[in-house]
């Protein structure tokens, strides 16, 4: 690598082992200086001859001394605070950076041209960073992959069957009956909250209110039943499972730069807390899965209302039923703390925003009217609903990377990656920079309503066919629970209550969000 180094120069031209490039079909100019090219997967020599691209060992970054740098993160606070070291990181070291922390290799991009380069080149088998500590604990416990720890021909061939009932554009009609009767079933239970309270309002830390609410959700849709949780009384086994969810991302964390056999060997609280929470996810889960597999054997499903996507994948036969359990199980567990913090996250920039409320709420009550009861009609007329969602998404994301394993050479910022490189797109950093979004503090809905300055700004599911399973069902579940909150309540918080963001695998609120829902109809 070092003795190539200097071969790279523009006079020498590239050296024969680099010139595996494929065709650039597209060339944009950027900064002037930097040239961003998007490669087709044609072979073909190499046009870049004699251009000056930089090598890849010369990529600035602290990726020399891992153990170090991994202690020294530790000291920032890192397991929690990611998301504020990256930002720092781009901030010292431009717009692409070399890192490596314990085990953990990667190249970080934030610019959107970089992250087209990227996903434009990412071939028929997209593969992104496989989170270790869950892979290791299927491994330890025999368990079968799911399609999100799927790769190669055994991933496609799963996904292909899994878009057709959980993402394409026709199946969600199936998801928002069920969603809509979730998202009223909640509302319901914030009246009678209120109704409970002299004061007419409902104050509180809604988090666990939302887990339940998206746990109810996303079970309708892949069970297609109801479990329950919007009562005042739920099964305890429901709740031990949203808890378990938070503590297996909770310890993920760690193990994503100190290797979990490590960790198994040292008999870590970590690895152990970690186990308990998958095999309480696993069992309970299997439950459910169980009673739908015995209520379609005997024939006792209601034949007229959508099954699920479970009954759908199990009735089709097209994948072995350990594969379905498996991803069925990634779906339900992937289904909680996501949508229920990003939830959250809405209504606390809601409530900071009330003229954006009443926007929100006279396009509602405008499509309401207009749709007369068709909510599928509905939801084609709230542009500036699915709007919000994005935005939300935008500040708060689930994510703090998108990332991809290259599958070839790739130039971005005129360095050369070599094929098999784990490239990760900042996308939290990306949406806090001026460079890509205007006034990137505030929270603007309207940004995303008009048609320029969008390309490749808008990853909060990924991209491309490895892009996130449950987004449709996310984005009906999430745009209905705007729509009934707003149509029902006012939404307010304490001023000057600052809350930050904590990375727990996941970026989640580093405090409680107290929020304080008011009928709409009833005062100030
Ligand atoms: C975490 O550096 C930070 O949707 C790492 O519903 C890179 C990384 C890789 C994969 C990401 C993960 C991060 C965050 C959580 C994600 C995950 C892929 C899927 C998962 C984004 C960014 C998530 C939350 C799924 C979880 C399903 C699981 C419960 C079975």
């Amino acid at each position: 690598m070092l003795a190539r180094r200097h071969l790279c120069l523009p006079a020498l031209g590239i050296p024969r082992s680099w010139r595996v490039f494929d065709r650039p079909d597209d060339v944009r100019e950027l900064s002037g200086h930097q040239k961003v090219h998007s490669l087709s997967r044609e072979l073909y020599p190499s046009p870049l001859e004699g251009k000056a691209a930089r090598a890849f060992d010369e990529m600035p970054g602290n990726w020399k001394s891992s153990w170090f740098n991994l202690y020294h993160y530790w000291k920032q606070g890192g397991f929690h605070n990611t998301h504020n070291i990256m930002i720092d990181k781009f901030q010292t070291f431009g717009p692409i950076y070399r890192d490596k922390l314990g085990t953990y290799e990667s190249v970080n991009i934030i610019d959107p041209e970089d992250a087209a380069t990227v996903f434009k080149a990412e071939g028929l088998y997209p593969k992104r960073f496989m989170v270790p500590p869950w892979t290791a604990y299927r491994d330890f416990r025999n368990k079968p992959y799911g399609v999100l720890l799927k790769n190669g021909e055994g991933w496609r061939q799963d996904r292909l069957v899994l878009n057709k009932e959980a993402l394409s554009l026709e199946v969600i009609e199936n998801f928002v009956p069920p969603l809509n009767v979730v998202g009223e079933d909640f509302v319901k239970r914030v009246h009678v909250q209120i109704g409970r309270s002299p004061q007419g309002k409902w104050t509180a830390d809604l988090s666990n209110e939302l887990f339940r609410f998206a746990l109810e959700s996303v079970c309708s849709v892949l069970y297609g039943t109801r479990l329950g949780l919007l009562q005042d009384y739920i099964d305890p086994e429901n709740q031990r499972f949203i808890d378990a969810i938070s503590l297996m991302f909770h310890t993920t964390s760690p193990m994503l730069y100190i290797p979990p056999a490590f960790l198994r060997w040292i008999n870590s609280s970590t690895w152990r807390g970690h186990v308990e929470a998958w095999d309480t996810i696993f069992t309970h889960a299997d439950k459910c899965i169980q009673n739908i597999y015995r209520d379609l054997r005997l024939n006792r499903k209601n034949t007229k209302e959508y099954p699920g996507i479970l009954a759908s994948l199990l009735m089709q036969d097209k994948l072995a039923v350990e594969d379905i359990k498996a991803t069925i199980t990634e779906m339900m567990a992937g289904g909680v703390d996501t949508t229920s913090m990003t939830l959250q996250w809405a209504m606390y920039e809601l409530a900071r925003a009330p003229s954006i409320q009443e926007q929100l709420r006279s396009e509602i009550s405008a499509a309401k009217a207009s749709s007369q009861g068709d909510v599928l009609k509905l939801l084609k007329s709230v542009p500036l609903v699915k709007a919000t969602v994005k935005e939300v998404l935008r500040l708060h994301p689930v994510a703090v990377t998108i990332q991809r394993y290259t599958t070839q050479e790739l130039i971005l910022q005129n360095y050369f990656i070599p094929a098999k490189t784990l490239v990760q797109v900042g996308i939290h950093a990306m949406g806090q920079d001026p460079r890509f979004f205007t006034k990137p503090k505030q929270f603007n809905p309207m940004r995303w309503l008009n048609h320029d300055g969008k390309h490749f700004r808008g990853l909060s599911f990924g991209f491309g066919p490895r892009q996130c399973l449950g987004r449709r069902i996310a984005e009906v579940e999430m745009q209905l629970f705007l729509i009934h909150m707003l149509d029902n309540f006012k939404i307010e918080t304490k001023r000057g209550v600052e809350v930050g963001t904590k990375f727990d695998l996941i970026l989640i609120p580093d405090k409680p969000i107290y929020l304080t829902l008011r009928p709409l109809n009833s005062g100030p």
